[in-house]
């Protein structure tokens, strides 16, 4: 029998193991292990180490917040210093920096680059000794930089102790520290919400997020680190390409960028960067552009540096994502359910790669916070297919005759009362589906994929169908006929055969994607399907009070509240009379009670689960209809017993109660469609 391991043995192991899952997940995105079992490891690690605090080394998992204390920001002289690239900004300019490289090294052989996307983020040094993280440094003037080693260590993917054995003992590795986009927006939007400040993109939001005093809050930030280059402060040697040491960095536990590749000549190069252009928006990160980098050693070595520059190496960079422009009006939009959304007319500004001349400033509030006035030069930014936004204003430029922006008293577009109701940003016109504006929007979301998906009625022709009285509710749209549509300019014989034959294959919709269509407010896609599995009929849905709605999944007060509102107004009750009249006629659908087939059953959950936690096994069970209990006795209906199970995995043999171990438990509730 082999012998327990000791603490300090079993302190080891776990670090070792949970180094390797963070590694897997932060590094390569590939979890080695479900979050449940990850939670666990680090539990007992910790619990372990507060046992016995002399084991506790600082670069143990547990350790990356607070180990080291405050961020200091103190002065650290960079070894090495950090120089800055040159810039290209076309094509050309790219040619003449490869012809001066081919010219300094007297060769008309086509050079080999390496090809890296160039983050939008900021540049930090890191110094591991023997293996550990000792120091962090951001670049500073390129000499100096200052000291964040302590906000360093709570970004997962820079390892504490490089991976691996045969690592120099001592190493600089220097890289990009970033923040997704997604992160970047739950951030901006927690902040918004608490009322803070927000960040303009989400290199303003790293920078920000490394700034800060207490580690702790760095930790709660979603930054990344990609490394993109590496230099050896001993005497140990590295690999004589560029590529070569990536390649180290990436065994000794770095994220380096996948979208990195080699080029041979610059026509190469310029294919990398065309098709790197081509796949920015969907990157879920943001580049400023490509860094093109000769791949030999000796290569950069001959060719030396310029002033702060290394001649080896250039950015070409792409087309801005943020641009300076004036605001020259502001117009508000009605949306489908009434929100008013000014929108800024913009003087004309080349953004994030195309010509933008309008963008959304969201609600009241937004201008509030921003600031912005009529006449205001401001940040517009345009990342990504995200539309437009004025995300700052400079107001050292705001002229004398700025204007301050009000909201309309009246809808724009059918004169109808706009109201603010208390504590809330937006503002709705009141005119419902008299408002043309409100109508033609609801049309829109009736007819859409995820509603009920009638292809050829685009925003065109619903404009046209609105303008000339033909259509005035959803319901009519079932009475237009090829004779009515062909009388429609441009309207050909089959695109008006088409639209009449989509409109009437919508007529038999599921329940779900029905009470979706119906635009309901704050009725979702999730809510509705919730709606219709709960209640089955539209009926039960209509007459239910609030108190019944709130039982559904996904439904609180407000949007019980809506839903409620939305069925007791008499001319949404008259539009889907006239849709049931029209043939319109939505499928009920099982709903939950019919589908919970563990209905009066009582389980019990013994011993630990890896897959899931007690309260998400709990959760799936209760889903089905079964009641969770602590105890085992004769009317229990199943035992899931997992790892380490005890008396009540005994009492259920005793009782001759079913028992289920893990694997038959992950598969039953992959039966049941829970899992
Ligand atoms: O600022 C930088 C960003 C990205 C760099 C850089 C880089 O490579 C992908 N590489 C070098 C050599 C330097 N700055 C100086």
């Amino acid at each position: 029998m082999s012998k327990a391991p000791s603490a300090a043995e079993r302190i080891r192991q776990l670090q070792d193991q949970i180094n390797d899952y963070n590694y897997h997940y932060y590094v390569l995105d590939d979890p080695k292990v479900p979050d449940a079992e990850y939670d666990r490891l680090f539990r007992e690690l910790q619990e372990l180490e507060s046992r016995h605090p002399d084991l506790v080394s600082p670069d143990s998992p547990t350790q990356r917040v607070g180990a080291t204390g405050e961020t200091t920001f103190d002065e650290i002289e960079h070894r090495v210093p950090m120089l800055s690239l040159d810039n290209a900004f076309s094509d050309e300019e790219l040619t003449d920096f490869d012809r001066r490289i081919r010219d300094r090294l007297k060769t008309a052989d086509g050079i080999e680059y390496v090809c890296e996307p160039k983050l939008d983020g900021l540049a930090v040094s890191l110094h591991y000794e023997h293996g550990k993280l000792t120091r962090a440094a951001t670049r500073g003037d390129g000499y100096t930089g200052e000291d964040i080693t302590a906000n360093i260590r709570t970004i997962q993917s820079i390892p504490l102790k490089l991976r691996g054995q045969g690592y120099p003992d001592l190493v600089e590795v220097r890289g990009e520290v970033y923040m997704l986009r997604d992160g970047f927006e739950k951030l901006n939007h927690r902040l918004a919400v608490r009322g803070d400040k927000t960040f303009v993109n989400p290199r303003n939001a790293a920078a920000g997020s490394l700034r800060q005093k207490n580690p702790k809050v760095t930790a709660r930030r979603p930054l990344q680190f990609c490394g993109y280059s590496i230099a050896v402060l001993d005497e140990s040697q590295l690999p004589d390409k560029h590529w070569d040491c990536l390649r180290k960095a990436k065994e000794w536990g770095f994220r380096i960028n996948p979208e990195m590749r080699k080029a041979q000549g610059v026509d190469e190069c310029l294919n990398a960067y065309h098709d790197l252009e081509d796949k920015r928006d969907k990157l879920p990160y943001e580049i400023d552009g490509i860094v093109f980098k000769v791949n030999r050693l000796d290569l950069q070595r001959q060719l030396g540096f310029i002033s702060r520059a290394p001649r080896w190496a250039i950015a070409l960079k792409f087309p801005a994502q943020e641009e300076l422009t004036v605001v020259e009006d502001v117009e508000f939009q009605v949306g489908r359910t009434g929100a008013v959304t000014p929108v800024a007319r913009l003087t004309p500004v080349f953004v994030g790669g195309v010509t933008v001349s309008n963008a959304t400033l969201h609600n009241m509030d937004e201008i509030e916070r921003l600031d912005v006035r009529i006449g205001d030069t401001v940040f517009v930014r345009r990342a990504g297919d995200v539309i437009p936004q004025v995300v700052k204003v400079v107001k050292e430029k705001r002229p004398d005759s700025a204007r301050t922006i009000e909201c309309p008293a009246t809808c724009p577009v059918c004169g109808s009362d706009v109201v603010r109701p208390e504590g809330e940003a937006v503002a709705r016109c009141t005119g419902g589906l008299y408002c043309p504006a409100q109508l033609k929007e609801s049309i829109r979301h009736y007819a859409s994929r995820r509603a009920l998906d009638i292809e050829g009625l685009g925003e065109k022709w619903i404009d046209i169908l609105v303008d000339k009285k033909m259509v005035r509710t959803v319901a009519d749209l079932y009475h237009l006929k090829v004779e009515d549509l062909r009388q429609l300019e441009r309207m050909g014989e089959k695109s008006a055969n088409n639209l009449v034959n989509a409109i009437e294959d919508s007529k038999a919709p599921p329940l779900g994607r029905f009470l979706y269509a119906l635009g309901i407010r704050e009725v979702g896609e999730s809510t509705a399907k919730s709606l219709a599995r709960h209640f089955g009929t539209l009926e039960a849905v209509m007459e239910a009070s609030e108190e019944e709605l709130k039982t559904v999944s996904d439904v609180g007060p407000v949007v019980a509240g809506q839903i409620r509102k939305f069925f007791d107004q008499s001319h949404n009750q008259e539009i889907i009379d006239e849709l049931r009249k029209a043939g319109v006629a939505w499928q009920s659908e099982e709903t939950d009670q019919k589908r919970q087939p563990l209905a009066g059953q009582t389980w019990v959950l013994t011993g630990s689960l890896s897959a899931y936690s007690r309260d998400e096994a709990k959760e799936r069970l209760e889903a089905l209809g079964a009641r969770v209990s602590g105890s085992v006795s004769s009317k229990t209906s199943c035992v899931v017993a997992g790892e380490a199970a005890g008396s009540k995995l005994d009492k259920a043999r005793s009782q001759e109660v079913e028992i289920m171990d893990e694997s038959q438990f992950v598969a039953f509730l992959e039966e049941q469609g829970v899992a």
